[in-house]
């Protein structure tokens, strides 16, 4: 660490900083059990002057990184997906929650002043994001507390549970329970547990209860759906911080982890637990897993060092049975498993060395889809932005990833690491696979009831319902810590009528406790629709299952099986009668011209110009190089008017222009890499044009 601070050269006020916190260093591998473990890892103390610097050199320090490993992977979106931009964000991301409106809560802490020298923790940072326009409304906690390191679930009706947070510079838990109603933005206080609580997971039961364990005393709580609680005095048993446990097929609240020995607890009276063999050999602290399927669950990292293993949990038997499945790619934790409205797995961001919680050197950037068919990992595009520590990723009704956040903590601070931002990831089923990087065309949940009891039909309207291949439901995810407290996935059993789809409900609350879920129908092709949300619930009214007749010249198509995979893609739907306009899916081509030699210093950037053969929206964006430091430029879109030559020009940000008039100065050689793509208005890309321009005085 010490030859790592004499790098460390942001500025004078940083270094002094770090000398008054002496940094403990952390050396526990697995989990951390106690909350005296953790008063080290979550001491905050910026200032926003040094926020900026921390996040400055967070992104310096792994530019390079970021770059070649960018480069080093296949940029076609169809095959891995494509990354947006580095979003600034109000609050750092450590706790995300979706919400039944589409959007996205995210909470942190107190602020920019230290929580070691602030006796006063009576706020919590905190946003709403909107996915859709990308505007932040701010919903700071104004009970009188903070949140941050609490545990959080949806409740039946939609709105956020949170139990516990941070009492102190001491960073003692507190007892209040907290709900955010997301159609009025307001927070509220519920009754208080009976403990203080600090990393405690939540977990919705069968019967809308939410259970409440660790993060404190070893006795769990329960929330009864009238929001008062009721203490499991049989069932304390020590675990580790924020505990892995969801209701599997039997109503239990299965414990999967982090650490090795399996359990199940019964909420019922006093509460009672059953224990199973071990899950595996590791102790994967700082590792992340997903229900992907009814029962399934995948479980991958952690540990330290950093782990590649990752195993598959089936808890549709008697007795949880795991079984491996391939290793990841690159060891990872502090990573996060998403999975995506395909029943796949994402995993994102994490580090691969022993470190416990930030590592700017050995970040993982590329992300990696987990193939529940076939066990496999495969490389995809990388982040540009190192997610480790208080990073979190979440699923949105669009089938893209939320990856935000990351720093908060004292190893975090000590090592310059923040990552007060987010990027929002579009995986490789959003694209054609036509090698044109455009965006693939979608089928569309036209309606859908907004409630559903269990077990029963429901119809779903859907233009092109014979290319359908696969209707899901996915719980909204709630995440803090690598740990998504509710994000499961539930394959409905359908058939295929002429415009609509009858699908069956979840057959029992073991299932699908209640609550919201997205409703994803998927095509053949792979392709996932916008997610409609609708409400599971024991007291829904039978909504419509009746399909509309179909047309006398066009047959309903076969049946599927309950819940078939789309191995085999269902024949194009057939449009010989239909009186919708053709889609257009050429991509168009963008030719792209560029002096090879230019004066990027007295430009303020790169000029280029670009033609499209139709009307296109061209983006181009680029990295200035100097040596093996990287600075990103700005971006630029325009639309273009076909077979119109347009100039554009890729600006330098100011730190861009400070570091290449140093190298012009030394003759150091600098040069700057673009890439233009366009798009045209039905969402077919070009190919992507590169070009590398030397930049001379
Ligand atoms: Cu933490």
């Amino acid at each position: 660490m010490a030859s790592r601070r004499t790098t460390f050269a942001i500025g004078a006020g940083l270094s002094l900083l770090f000398a008054g916190f002496p940094v403990v260093a952390h050396a526990h591998g697995g989990a951390p059990h106690t909350v005296e473990d953790h008063i080290e890892e979550d001491s905050v103390a910026h200032t926003p002057a040094l926020e900026r610097r921390l996040e400055r050199r967070t992104v310096a320090a792994t530019a390079a990184d970021a770059d070649a490993v960018a480069a080093a992977v296949a940029d076609d979106p169809g095959q891995v997906g494509e990354w947006g931009q580095v979003l600034d964000w109000p609050v750092v991301g450590v706790h995300a929650a979706l919400l039944e409106n589409g959007k996205v809560l995210a909470y942190d802490s107190i602020g920019d002043r230290a929580t070691e020298a602030d006796p006063v923790h009576d706020r919590t940072r905190a946003t709403v994001w909107d996915p859709a326009t990308g505007t932040h409304t701010r919903v700071d906690v104004n009970t009188g507390f903070n949140v941050f390191c609490s545990g959080l679930a949806h409740l039946m009706d939609g709105s956020l549970f949170l139990a516990g947070g941070n009492k102190n510079a001491q960073l003692d838990g507190i007892a209040q329970t907290h709900v955010f109603n997301s159609s009025t933005n307001t927070w509220s206080l519920g009754p208080s547990m009976a403990f203080e609580r600090w990393y405690p997971t939540v977990t919705p039961l069968r019967d809308g209860e939410m259970l409440i364990t660790e993060g404190g005393p070893d006795t769990p709580e329960v929330r009864r759906t009238d929001g008062s609680l009721r203490t499991l005095s049989g069932a304390s048993l020590n675990l580790p911080l924020y505990p892995w446990m969801h209701v599997s097929p039997d109503g239990r609240a299965f414990y999967a982890g982090p650490n090795q020995t399996m359990r199940s607890l019964d909420p019922a009276g006093q509460g009672s637990w059953q224990s199973f063999g071990p899950r595996d050999q590791l102790n994967r602290g700082y590792g992340s897993h997903a229900l992907f399927d009814v029962g399934k669950m995948l479980v991958a990292g952690g540990a330290s060092p950093a782990s590649r293993d990752a195993r598959v949990i089936d808890l549709n038997g008697a007795t949880p049975q795991v079984s491996t499945t391939a290793p990841m790619e690159s060891a990872r934790r502090q990573h996060n498993l998403t999975v995506l409205a395909d029943g796949s797995v994402l995993t994102t961001g994490g580090l691969s060395s022993s470190e416990s919680l930030v590592d700017l050197n050995n970040g993982v950037y590329p992300a990696e889809l987990w193939n529940p068919a076939t066990g496999q990992w495969q490389t995809l595009a990388a982040m540009q932005v190192t997610r480790q520590y208080h990073s979190t990723a979440l699923l949105l009704p669009d089938g893209r990833v939320l990856s935000s956040g990351g720093g908060l903590c004292g190893a975090c601070d000590s090592r310059g690491y923040l990552a007060k931002n987010a990027e929002v990831f579009s995986p490789p089923y959003l694209f054609k696979k036509d090698g044109s990087g455009g965006l693939a065309p979608r089928p569309e949940i036209t309606s859908a009831p907004s409630e559903i009891p269990y077990n029963a039909p429901f119809a779903v309207s859907v233009p092109n319902a014979a290319s359908i291949g696969k209707v899901a439901l996915v719980r909204l995810g709630a995440v803090t810590h690598s740990v998504n407290m509710e994000q499961r996935y539930i394959p409905l059993s359908f058939t295929r009528g002429c415009g609509a789809l009858r699908a069956t409900a979840p057959a029992n609350p073991n299932i699908a406790p209640p609550g919201v879920y997205m409703l994803f129908v998927i095509g053949a092709d792979g392709v996932p629709s916008v997610a409609k949300m609708v409400r599971v619930s024991a007291s829904a009214a039978a909504p419509p299952s009746e399909l509309p007749p179909c047309p006398p010249d066009n047959p309903p198509p076969a049946d599927t099986g309950p819940g078939a995979p789309p191995a085999v893609a269902a024949p194009p739907p057939d449009t010989g009668t239909s009186t919708a306009p053709p889609v257009d899916r050429r991509a168009p081509t963008l030719a792209v011209r560029v002096a090879r030699r230019q004066r990027v210093l007295r430009a303020r950037g790169v000029v280029v110009s670009a033609r499209c053969d139709e009307r296109c929206t061209v983006s181009a964006g680029g990295r200035l190089k100097i040596g093996r430091r990287s600075y990103a430029l700005g971006r630029v879109s325009r639309t273009t008017r076909p077979d119109h030559l347009t100039a554009f020009k890729v600006r330098l940000t100011r730190r861009a222009t400070l570091a290449l008039r140093r190298a012009l100065n030394r003759r150091t050689p600098a040069t700057v890499r673009i890439g233009l793509r366009g798009r045209d208005a039905a969402g077919n890309g070009s190919a992507l044009v590169r070009s590398v321009v030397r930049a001379v005085r």
